[in-house]
């Protein structure tokens, strides 16, 4: 997401506009927001807009092993399908959007998101995508980013586990019309695109009703000199119903911006810094599924801990496939590589990590994972080098991931994660072509399956 001198920004001109009375600040606040994204329409600065003529169908039918991330993690029963969101229209280079951004649709909510199931289904993976109106695959090799996109889920019983006791606005709740006690953040994705699976020996799934609804939070970026229209893209692994044999696992967010914009400024221009959470002590208790981490061009690696030991150590890996390396900026030593893959596959296996079994890396829990090239586009990419991928840990043994060093979640617990960068090793995005650096990020997010 991008600063938040800009959310104080665009309040602003919301306040300006219209303040209806409400009873809820946080409501109010929260129509403010809608009201905004409806601005950013109105003033020819990008969002969401009807279909183009002959645009690929919506919903797409998936055989029921089709994400290659999933490959041998098949459950009985199980059926994908690619929901395609939006369209987004995505202003180019030379336009400034509402918050100050060239070439970017920044932080839009959208609440008109569908669903995978009419009713009661059981989700057990999830990947995002970013696709041209024709379906093609829309990534860094033809300058656009799914730079990040938070989805939040509202509902009875939602409630988010890191941010229900914080005091004050929650912005991304905020930002879709509600709040930590009426909904919570289940995923994230950035440009790595990282799926969320469960492996197939075990047994558990998230819920999904018939009054839940879905939202997003979209932020993309767009290289080219004309404006571009997007599909967000979920590729939803569901089960019917709700089986009886499948427990539930829950979401829980770590951000070293928790509750916020998830950005932190780059506290120095170059070298090597951590940037770290607040503790978070847990309200519910459980076993680990998985976990992964975020971070920005820059980072070296994630660490999630608590006192007793090491949970997890996600590595970052840069370039891993041609789709993640800017057309301007050459195909450089690539050679070997896989071809460009289609968005509803793109496990982002990370091609020449050694540990990584091809197809199936990654396959992992949630990956909060979303790689904001931010402004590297500004140097057409020649020498840049973007995350491509990030690795996952798991409560279990599962192909050829790391176990994470804790299996279970307890109270008496205090979590924390710690950003590593060194900008000698891989160069950070930069603010708005200056040479100042771009804000940061450092998020985790881990599924843990509730003892109940
Ligand atoms: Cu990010």
């Amino acid at each position: 997401m991008k600063a938040s001198t800009i959310l104080l920004l665009a309040a602003a001109i919301v306040n300006a506009a219209v303040v209806p009375t409400a009873p809820a600040p946080n409501a109010n606040a929260a129509d403010k927001r809608q009201i905004l994204g409806g601005i950013t329409s109105l003033a020819g600065k990008g969002g969401k807009v009807p279909d183009p003529a002959g645009a690929s169908p919506r919903r797409v039918e998936l055989g029921s092993n089709s994400t290659k991330a999933g490959l041998g993690q098949a459950h009985p029963g199980q059926k994908v399908v690619k929901l395609r969101e939006g369209p987004y229209s995505v202003i180019n280079m030379n336009k400034m959007s509402l918050t100050g951004e060239a070439g970017a649709l920044w932080n839009y909510p959208d609440v008109g998101v569908s669903k995978p199931c009419e009713g009661n289904c059981t989700i057990i993976g999830l990947q995002a995508g970013l696709e041209y109106p024709d379906g093609t695959n829309a990534n860094i090799d033809s300058g656009m980013w799914l730079h990040h996109m938070v989805f939040l889920v509202k509902g009875p019983g939602r409630v988010d586990a890191t941010c229900e006791n914080h005091r004050g606005v929650s912005l991304p709740h905020l930002d879709v019309g509600a709040t930590p006690q009426t909904s919570e953040r289940l995923f994230s994705s950035g440009n790595e695109r990282t799926p969320l699976i469960v492996p197939k020996d075990v047994k558990a799934g998230y819920k999904i009703n018939d009054k839940d609804q879905f939202a997003f939070i979209v932020d993309l970026m767009n290289d080219n000199m004309e404006d571009k229209v997007v599909y967000l893209t979920m590729t939803y692994t569901i089960l019917d119903g709700h089986p009886e044999d499948y427990e539930t696992f829950r979401p829980v967010w770590f951000d070293v911006n928790q509750c916020g914009t998830s950005e932190v400024p780059s506290p120095q221009p170059d070298g090597a810094f951590t940037i770290q959470s607040q503790p978070w002590t847990p309200t519910f208790e459980g076993r680990v599924l998985g976990l992964a981490g975020h971070l920005h061009d820059g980072g070296t690696n994630l660490q999630v801990k608590t006192q007793r030991a090491n949970v997890c150590n996600s590595t970052t890996t840069y370039a891993g496939s041609p789709e993640f390396i800017p057309k301007a900026g050459g195909m450089g030593d690539m050679g070997g590589m896989e071809e460009g893959e289609h968005s509803d596959e793109e496990a982002a296996p990370a091609a020449g990590e050694s540990e990584s079994m091809p197809g199936m890396d990654m396959g992992g829990e949630e990956e909060a994972g979303h790689s904001h090239g931010g402004m590297a586009r500004r140097d057409g990419g020649h020498g840049v080098e973007h995350i491509s991928n990030m690795k996952s840990c798991y409560g279990m043994k599962w192909g050829n991931n790391e176990v994470a060093g804790i299996q279970d979640l307890k109270k008496t617990d205090t979590w924390t994660i710690v950003g590593h960068y060194d900008y000698n090793e891989h160069p950070g995005a930069k603010h708005g072509g200056s040479d100042k650096p771009a804000n940061i990020m450092g998020i985790a997010i881990m599924f843990v399956i509730e003892n109940l």
